[in-house]
């Protein structure tokens, strides 16, 4: 079955779609869900998908995938508002922001909601790494100033950065749920 990975952000298709490819295949969708005013990634991500499935139809699953970059010595900032955070102020400045501070510590969490006409589940992925100045040309969002292991998340292939990151450590346990869900 197709699963409707709904989606603005290419980056994050392009991801499920090569995570996902030989399991099922992915389509990616661009329906404007609302995204309530929320703290908890999984309120934000589950809300999305019962609309999206209800709303497209209620027959094909689909997919959410809500994220954001939590700067410890911001107290979580943009975290939530990552998004916002990226189209007004940019990847540039939060990185000069961060750049201030002595604990460059952060991580990315992602939360996958998974609605069909059984319900609705989450997954949730999380990496820590470190802040750095901008550095890679792959990936999308913040990922050339956040570094894992030596290498920012720019500096890796799709199938490199799925292998590690909050969005691939999501989909595992989705794949996993999915897989004994169908046994
Ligand atoms: P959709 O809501 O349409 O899926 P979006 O880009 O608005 O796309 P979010 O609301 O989840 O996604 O916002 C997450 C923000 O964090 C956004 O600025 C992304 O570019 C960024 N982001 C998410 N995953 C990322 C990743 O794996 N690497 C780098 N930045 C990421
Ligand atoms: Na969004």
């Amino acid at each position: 079955m197709t699963v409707r990975f709904v989606t603005g952000n290419e980056g994050k298709a392009r991801e499920a779609r090569d995570y996902l490819s030989g399991i099922e295949p992915v389509e990616q969708i661009e329906y404007d869900y609302t995204e309530i005013q929320s703290d908890s990634l999984e309120e934000i991500a589950a809300h999305g998908a019962r609309e999206a499935f209800d709303e497209l139809g209620g027959e094909e699953p689909v997919l959410v995938d809500d994220a954001g970059l939590f700067v410890e010595a911001l107290g979580g900032f943009p975290g939530p508002y990552s998004a916002y955070v990226e189209d007004t102020v940019g990847v540039e400045r939060l990185w000069r922001l961060a750049s201030e501070e002595e604990n460059r510590r952060a991580h990315f969490r992602t939360v996958l909601a998974y609605a069909d006409e059984d319900g609705t589940e989450t997954f949730e992925g999380s990496v820590a790494g470190t802040l750095v100045a901008p550095r890679g040309e792959g990936g999308f969002g913040y990922d050339p100033i956040f570094e894992y292991n030596g290498q920012t998340l720019a500096e890796l292939s799709t199938e490199e950065k799925n292998a590690i990151s909050h969005r691939g450590r999501a989909l595992a346990a989705f794949t996993e749920w999915y897989a004994d869900r169908d046994a």
